[in-house]
């Protein structure tokens, strides 16, 4: 009996999850549990829930409120009725909250008699919030709830995201869509769905957000724009998340008249301590405030012959009385470097600016570090600044937005790579100090430290412009709270919540995701190349020399003969010299570097022989091939799903998927074909530079189309592209393979400032016809622009005509680089 009603029910509720989904609720979709929808389960929790905060706080404030009918929310979606939910005072909060640190919670089933209940407290409010999406994920994990009796207490007080928002309401480096914050240089009149991001943030143990770019505008400061982010802070406050801001340190010269903005002119320093005032007048709770100086452009200290601790000093002196935090960005670097001079070296400049000063930063200021010493690239060594500082507050900054990773069109899932930087142990103490418990000031005993992530979340519906993306907001958030967590922790919670529940759907998701990180890497940027892409430009597609022979310093040194960054002290830039001598040791010699960090430490040859055995050429010929296999194989992993999960993501998942499978190949023959030109010498297997299939659009019949040479030449295949600068062209050749069902494979140029049109003939018949109306980010004929089109079955036999055509739109002229026949 109880069988059947449970596969009748699991029957329905299946059917039911299946509808639609945009992804805007992420991973909190509370979707019901057909396996425990029952009254032992809710009574599980006993007669009631209550919620109780330490005693600093009010007891019925907007924070225990959201919790509570966050609580109910949860529970209802996935148990199907709610027990009685309180929000509780008094001897409870004595009793089971008061000894709790801040933001820390306790879930405690309480047997008083007869009477049985569960407590979820919190040192704070926001604790309480967190033990309610703690025992919510129990929930949907199916975990036992009738006898609970634990405490979390976060690794770190600092656990923010930062948003590099324009005021305009553009999102510099921004994949999903307009800001949920800005529009037309005000706070949108519509701020629900920054109330709905605050409680996704929340629910990971998030408490502050800034809300504007670190290129920061001025205008933030101006008088008229303080209720405005009040308004913001307004939305974020019922989920414990704290506002901040991004300033321009020029602010006393722009906005307050001064005709100086020397942090130790007096007048600077009254300045920004009245401004301060007048903003936490505004936002009483907000958070603090962040300064990027002396970086790309923007102006800092250096104008007066300033140091950063002074900059960073005079904000976060105008904080204390207010209680704020100031992050400096340790971001410095000279982006006019002379590449000509072997000695410099970009990854040298946070550790030169920053270790001079270590001590001379007041107490509530935080140096604010990128994982690594250049810039977000798909593989770098930790930052050595981490290991530097012992004198002053530290947080680690991780870019959830994927910046170089592919821009949220490429399935990333960074948890493996923040790990590997987390766990790295900086020999900075003669005790285990890993970059976590270092950037969260344990291991010098420093007041506060932790973790920063540039999320940029936007608009879009589901927030990142790619459901699978998601999972880096949640895996940051998670490790933030608690970094012992393990990157496979992490991907099935997040695959669970978001997608499950379901074995095939957990195991395949997860897989899919932890691999993803390599797979990338194995495609644009393996041994510590960092990622070949266009580094002046969009940072998205393949240009593989764009980061040689420029000032921004991300050289590779690539020549005829070997490739990498001579950075050892013995001979190189000495930047190996900034780390602790155990670290320093194991860099100092290609023998003793791992592989994968090989060529971002030294100069091989491409015949040097890495730890597999394999020489450096083969294994980057290797790994490219693989790499664009794995990618492919997603798509064969994912079309499993269908039926498995709703339509709606399944279909864009694979869309994206498919996507990504035709960018890798780019990639690969890419990134192949430039370092076979370059060596000169041949991949062992026989692959590089021979594409089985493939007719160049250049050697075909041509009617209006004119050959035209691709930059760079390696982003087109032959280094040449045909482009049409008439209403209508077109390129034939004749099918000479063996008959069959093929699949015809074109690959043409999707710029954003235009609409071709595209239709594919078969002895003059029309097999398929397309739009190419992406919106990847270039009008050119290049990396970025080039797209797969894939029509499968085609019968074909010997003799027969493909012809396809081009119709140009606006600045996008129909540009085709081949046909690939399989
Ligand atoms: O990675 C670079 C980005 C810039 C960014 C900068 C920074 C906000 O390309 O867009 O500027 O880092 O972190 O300040």
């Amino acid at each position: 009996m109880r069988g059947w009603r449970l596969r009748l029910l699991f029957a329905c509720t299946t059917a039911f999850s299946l509808h639609a989904e945009s992804g805007y609720d992420a991973w909190l979709r509370y979707q019901a549990l057909p396996a425990r929808v029952n009254e032992a389960d809710i009574q599980a929790l006993g007669d009631s829930v209550r919620l109780v905060s330490g005693p600093k706080m009010s007891g019925s404030s907007e924070v225990l409120l959201a919790a509570r009918d966050e609580l109910s929310r949860g529970i209802r979606g996935m148990l199907g009725r709610v027990p009685r939910l309180e929000v509780a005072e008094g001897a409870l909060s004595a009793r089971f909250a008061a000894d709790l640190p801040a933001d820390s919670f306790r879930i405690k089933t309480v047997q008083q008699g007869s009477i049985r209940y569960t407590v979820i407290a919190g040192g704070t409010e926001r604790g309480v919030v967190y033990g309610v999406f703690a025992l919510l994920r129990k929930i949907a994990f199916e975990q036992p709830i009738d006898s609970l009796d634990e405490t979390e207490v976060p690794y770190a007080p600092i656990r923010w995201v930062n948003h590099w928002d324009n005021l305009d309401g553009s999102i510099e480096r921004g994949y999903g869509g307009r800001s949920i914050f800005w529009e037309n240089r005000h706070a949108r009149s519509d701020l629900s769905r920054v109330s709905d991001y605050g409680r996704l943030l929340s629910s990971i143990g998030i408490n502050a957000c800034s809300i504007n770019n670190v290129n920061a505008d001025p205008g933030i400061l101006a008088a008229e724009m303080l209720p405005e982010i009040a308004r913001i802070a307004a939305a974020f406050r019922p989920w414990g998340v704290r506002a901040a801001i991004s300033v321009d340190f020029a602010s006393p010269k722009i906005l307050g008249g001064l005709d100086t903005f020397d942090p130790l002119d007096p007048r600077v320093a009254a300045w920004w301590s009245a401004k301060v005032d007048e903003l936490y007048r505004a936002i009483p709770d907000l958070a603090g405030i962040i300064i990027k100086a002396d970086s790309e452009g923007r102006v800092g200290p250096s104008a007066y012959g300033r140091t950063h601790a002074d900059a960073a000093n005079v904000v976060a002196r105008a904080l204390q009385p207010h209680g704020g935090l100031l992050f400096y960005r340790g971001f410095v670097y000279d982006h006019h470097m002379d590449w000509r001079n072997p000695k410099n070296d970009r990854a040298r400049a946070a550790d030169d600016n920053f270790r001079p000063l270590d001590g001379n930063f007041e107490p509530n200021a935080v140096v604010q570090i990128k994982n690594g010493p250049i810039d977000f690239q798909v593989r770098e060594p930790a930052s050595p600044l981490f290991g530097t500082l012992e004198k002053t507050n530290q947080a680690i900054e991780l870019q959830i937005t994927q910046e170089y990773l592919g821009q949220a069109r490429h399935t990333v899932f960074l948890a493996p790579m923040w790990k590997e930087v987390l766990d790295f142990d900086m020999h900075a103490a003669p005790r285990a100090t890993p970059v976590k418990a270092l950037a969260s000031g344990k291991v010098f005993g420093r007041p506060v430290g932790g973790f920063v992530g540039v999320s940029n979340a936007g608009l879009s519906e589901n927030w990142f412009g790619n459901h699978l993306s998601q999972a880096n907001l949640y895996a940051f958030g998670r490790l933030a709270w608690n970094p012992d967590l393990s990157a496979r922790e992490i991907s099935e919670e997040w695959t669970r919540l978001t997608f499950g529940p379901g074995r095939e759907v957990d195991s395949t998701i997860s897989e899919i995701q932890l691999s993803s990180w390599r797979t990338y890497e194995s495609y644009t940027g393996p041994l510590g190349l960092q990622t070949l892409t266009d580094i002046t430009g969009n940072h998205y597609g393949v240009n593989v020399e764009a980061s040689e022979r420029n000032g921004w310093g991300q050289w590779h040194n690539a020549d005829a003969q070997g490739v990498g960054m001579d950075r050892s002290v013995k001979s190189g830039t000495g930047f190996v010299g900034q780390y602790r001598a155990e670290v320093a040791k194991v860099y100092e010699s290609p023998a003793s570097t791992p592989d994968e960090l090989l060529v971002f430490f030294h100069h091989v040859r491409y015949t040097y022989r890495l730890h597999s055995g394999k020489t450096v050429i083969q294994y980057l010929y290797d790994l490219h091939y693989e790499g664009a296999e794995a990618a492919a194989n997603y798509v064969r992993q994912w079309r499993k799903l269908q039926g498995l999960i709703d339509e709606r993501r399944y279909q864009e998942v694979l869309a994206q998927l498919e996507y990504q499978a035709g960018q890798a190949e780019v990639w690969r023959d890419a990134v192949v074909n430039w370092f076979l030109k370059t060596s000169g010498i041949a991949d062992e297997k026989g692959r590089a530079g021979n594409h089985p299939g493939r007719t160049e659009a250049e050697s075909m019949q041509l009617e209006g189309y004119t050959p035209v040479p691709v930059t760079p030449w390696e982003a087109a295949s032959g280094g040449m592209a045909v482009s049409c600068g008439i209403s209508r062209c077109a390129a034939r050749f004749v099918f000479e393979g063996s008959p069959g069902l093929h699949e015809v494979r074109i690959r043409y140029f999707d710029q954003n400032n235009g609409l071709a049109r595209f239709r594919l003939f078969v002895n003059g018949e029309v097999r398929e016809q397309w739009v190419a109306s992406d919106r990847l980010p270039t009008e050119k004929i290049d990396g970025t622009s080039s797209s797969l089109k894939i029509v499968a079955g085609v019968a074909l036999k010997s003799g027969d005509e493909i012809r396809i055509e081009g119709s140009p739109d606006g600045g996008e002229s129909a540009a085709l680089d081949y046909i690939e026949i399989q």
